[in-house]
């Protein structure tokens, strides 16, 4: 590590690591140099980023363009080179890294209020208008297929075909529950499919904790874990701000009885995004709904999915993490089942009144 951090064009000499933040893929520090500059320091899971060099171009990429757009500086990550001008350092051990300034302010796991909510739909929705004209063909998928949902199921079947750790007899329920809902959890992709859906810049890891706020105003400064920015669907970012965001509970929380969508955290979501990203057509408003309960379903088989392959993609802190964390999943589909209707009529409500 202190190897890499060395790599790195910054102003000072390191004096302090500490580790920073609670990502499920990357590891990420905080570094402090003798004269006080403070820095990110993260390792790129090569495991789940197989092209850690094309993924920082497209961070590198992204965020300059907006630098470039918005007189805050701090209204997105300062990516750091390296000595030979690379956004990202390979070491000896083949781990890549990469360095960013080190933005004092906050981020929430849960929402306190819907304000605060509103407020992180309002830094999502930003981030992908800004990124409406920027050029999405420059950039490279860093994950093939992320948000394709059909191609989730496939994986899904094939991991419970294998059944390779023999955890499939206690999990047959879940699985039949997935399954029963793969037509509906294809929806999006087919009308992507039939161009009835754009495709855009979005984010796609749109959790509440991606939002550095400000400490004092409690306002957006910018959105960080810009792994993922490549070409999806606007329905998903909004959709997976509400399956972490408007959610009465953590992901991994074991009482299942927890486990609801919060309507009025809903709609604060909607004002924000639909406040925000004013580029959307009327069929991508109109699909807000489902893409909530899309990417719930989707999360619950990649949840379920790396439990059957024995814990390998996120990280887990016991044995039957994956499993608590996709029942979670499954738990909020349920209810967004029950509210379904609500949450399509909030959502016609808030655009008839801030889509003039
Ligand atoms: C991962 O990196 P982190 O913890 O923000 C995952 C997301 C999942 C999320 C579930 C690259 O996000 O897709 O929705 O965990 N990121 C990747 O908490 O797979
Ligand atoms: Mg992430």
């Amino acid at each position: 590590m202190e190897k890499a951090v060395f790599a790195f064009c910054l102003e000072g000499t390191p004096v302090q690591c500490s580790p920073l933040g609670n990502g499920h893929i990357n590891s990420t520090y905080k570094i402090v140099t003798d004269k006080g500059n403070e820095y990110v320091l993260q390792r790129i899971n090569t495991y789940v980023f197989k092209n850690p060099v094309g993924l920082m171009n497209n961070a590198g990429a992204v965020t300059d363009y907006i630098r470039a757009r918005v007189e805050d500086p701090r209204a997105a990550l300062h990516f750091l080179t390296t000595k030979d001008g690379a956004f990202c350092h390979e070491d000896e051990q083949g781990e890549f890294w990469r360095m960013y300034d080190f933005v004092d302010g906050f981020c929430m796991d849960a929402a306190e209020t819907p304000y605060d909510f509103y407020q992180s739909a309002l830094a999502f929705g930003n981030f992908q208008q800004m990124l409406s004209e920027f050029p999405a063909e420059t950039l490279v998928e860093t994950i093939p297929n992320f948000h394709n949902t059909v191609d989730r199921y496939r994986q899904f079947k094939e991991s419970v075909a294998e059944d390779k750790m023999g955890r499939l007899a206690g999990v047959k329920a879940d699985v039949d529950y997935l399954l029963e809902r793969e037509e509906a959890a294809s929806r999006l992709q087919n009308m992507l499919e039939a161009g009835e859906l754009p495709l855009r810049v979005t984010h796609n890891d749109t959790k509440l904790n991606n939002v550095l706020l400000d400490k004092e105003t409690r306002k957006p400064l910018c959105v960080l874990d810009l792994d993922t920015v490549m070409p999806g669907m606007s329905a998903y970012d909004f959709g997976d701000s509400i399956r972490f965001g408007a959610a009465t509970a953590a992901e991994d929380e074991k009482d299942l009885s927890k486990m609801e969508m919060d309507l009025e955290l809903f709609g604060a979501c909607v004002r924000g995004f639909l406040e925000a990203a004013t580029s959307l057509t009327d069929k991508e408003v109109e699909v807000l709904p489902l893409g909530a309960y899309t990417i719930t379903l989707e999360q619950a088989t990649r949840f379920l999915k790396d439990y059957l392959d024995g814990d390998v993609y996120f990280k887990t802190a016991y044995d039957d993490h994956n499993l608590v964390r996709a029942r979670t999943q499954i738990k909020l589909v349920q209810d967004m089942e029950k509210k379904m209707d609500e949450m399509n009529a909030i959502v016609a409500k808030v655009a008839a009144e801030v889509r003039k």
